[in-house]
């Protein structure tokens, strides 16, 4: 069933355009370094925005229109939403498209009923892939919707709700092998606490240990081979949220022997939040071997919560490109938009524009982050920056050939070699003009 008839599939027009529902940046088998635009960004539609938020905020109702909206029968409002979001992705060109159990199908009274219906859905979704090329880059558990949850998840004081828990994710790694689904992510957002006073944390930390062993020692059983990966954030819904920021986590899976098993999925809106930029969380990742996958939306510094907002900023999408290109990419993680139209962008073409948008900024951050990559200036600054490590003392320091009394011996009666400038507003400069010169 077609959906969104009036909306013709989205080509590549370039800089020049001024089609609204067109790429200007965004060429899927252009090569940059080696690769297709589409193999670096591996874009990903997030189904919890993209089909789910209808605009409701916290002081009014809904706003957008929806050719679903009207349907009240809520297995056949999911059948229709299946149909949505293949033709959605095959019209842009959107190679991906990530779900929670939740968003595609209604929940039932037990986890059985609740099982069965997902298993209906998940039967369409399957027969739409022999036809389509659209893929599931990541599944997930929706673990944070229901009251049931109240007190958290693997981390709740309540062992019926880990039990609960425990069968909703054996269900999702089971339905994510199914579909082929490339990685899986865990986001706590119930995993954490509001007053340390009722919480014992050292239990709910070792449970969730217990919770992440169980999840990979399944994962193995069944054969399912697609990547773990934890998204961290550092608060909302809950005040400390357990996965506050890709070192906290890092930390919890080095202290829990669960590192070799998960990556990370970095969210910008989430880094920002945490107090770093969306470039540290990805840096910090890349240097450690985690960096998994990206949830590209944007915050607004005006505003101190998660806003989820279409990314349109050429320069932040630059610097968090040079991560992934130095990452070699992202395979088998991508560019998953967990992001959503405003709320008076309600028109049903809205929602293909946020994603040209969403879209056109990583592909011109690419474009802008490539040639910086080739022109090797940062590069080189960074080299000669460190490069009283490459020779004399500092080469012993990093061979581990120094000790203290060594580097004493040696600075004891010597003037130490003057610094030089960290140039910081010249190198920014570079960034500007690398994304200057791809506009046109
Ligand atoms: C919440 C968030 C989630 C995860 C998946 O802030 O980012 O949508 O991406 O559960
Ligand atoms: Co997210």
């Amino acid at each position: 069933m077609m959906i969104f008839d009036d909306i013709t599939v989205i080509g590549y027009e370039g800089p020049g355009s001024t089609n609204p529902l067109a790429f200007k940046y965004y060429k899927a088998d252009e090569v940059v370094l080696g690769r297709t635009m589409a193999d670096w960004t591996r874009f990903a539609a997030a189904y919890w925005h993209t089909l789910g938020a209808d605009g409701t905020d916290m002081f009014g109702w809904g706003t957008m229109q929806r050719p679903w909206t009207t349907i009240s029968d809520p297995m056949e409002k999911a059948k229709v939403k299946v149909d949505a979001i293949f033709e959605f992705c095959e019209k842009l060109g959107i190679p991906f498209f990530c779900f929670h159990d939740r968003d595609i199908a209604p929940e039932g009274d037990t986890l059985r009923e609740t099982n069965r219906n997902l298993d209906v859905i998940v039967g369409l979704i399957e027969d739409h892939m022999k036809t389509s090329r659209v893929r599931l880059l990541w599944g997930t558990a929706n673990m944070f919707s229901n009251p049931r949850f109240v007190h958290g998840v693997a981390s709740s004081c309540n062992a019926d709700i880990f039990a609960f828990a425990a069968g909703q994710v054996k269900h999702m790694l089971e339905v994510s092998k199914r579909l082929g689904g490339q990685n899986y992510v865990f986001w706590g957002g119930r995993e954490g606490y509001e007053t340390l006073l009722n919480t014992n944390n050292g239990l709910e930390q070792d449970n969730m240990a217990r919770f992440f062993h169980m999840a990979v020692d399944y994962a193995d059983k069944i054969g399912f081979t697609g990547q773990f990966l934890i998204e961290p954030k550092a608060f909302e819904p809950s005040k400390h949220q357990y996965d506050f920021d890709a070192a906290n986590a890092l930390a919890f899976l080095r202290g829990y022997d669960l590192d070799p098993f998960f990556k990370f999925n970095i969210e910008a809106n989430h880094a920002t939040l945490a107090g770093h930029t969306f470039q540290h969380e990805l840096r910090y990742c890349r240097i450690n071997g985690k960096l998994g996958s990206v949830d590209a939306n944007q915050g607004d510094p005006l505003l101190g919560w998660d806003i989820d907002q279409m990314p349109t900023d050429a320069y932040t999408s630059t610097l968090a490109m040079m991560e992934v290109i130095k990452n070699g990419g992202l395979q088998p993680g991508g560019l998953n938009f967990d992001a959503k139209v405003r709320r008076a962008s309600f028109e049903l073409d809205d929602l293909f524009m946020g994603h040209v948008a969403g879209m056109d900024t990583f592909a011109l951050g690419l474009r802008a982050a490539a040639r910086l990559i080739e022109s090797g200036e940062l590069d080189r600054f960074v080299e000669q920056r460190y490069a009283s490590y490459a020779t004399g003392i500092g080469k012993e320091i990093v061979d581990g050939r120094a000790d203290f009394a060594s580097l004493e011996a040696y600075i004891l009666d010597k003037q130490p070699a003057p610094s030089h400038s960290g140039r910081q507003e010249y190198l920014e400069t570079l960034v500007t003009q690398a994304i200057v010169n791809c506009l046109h």
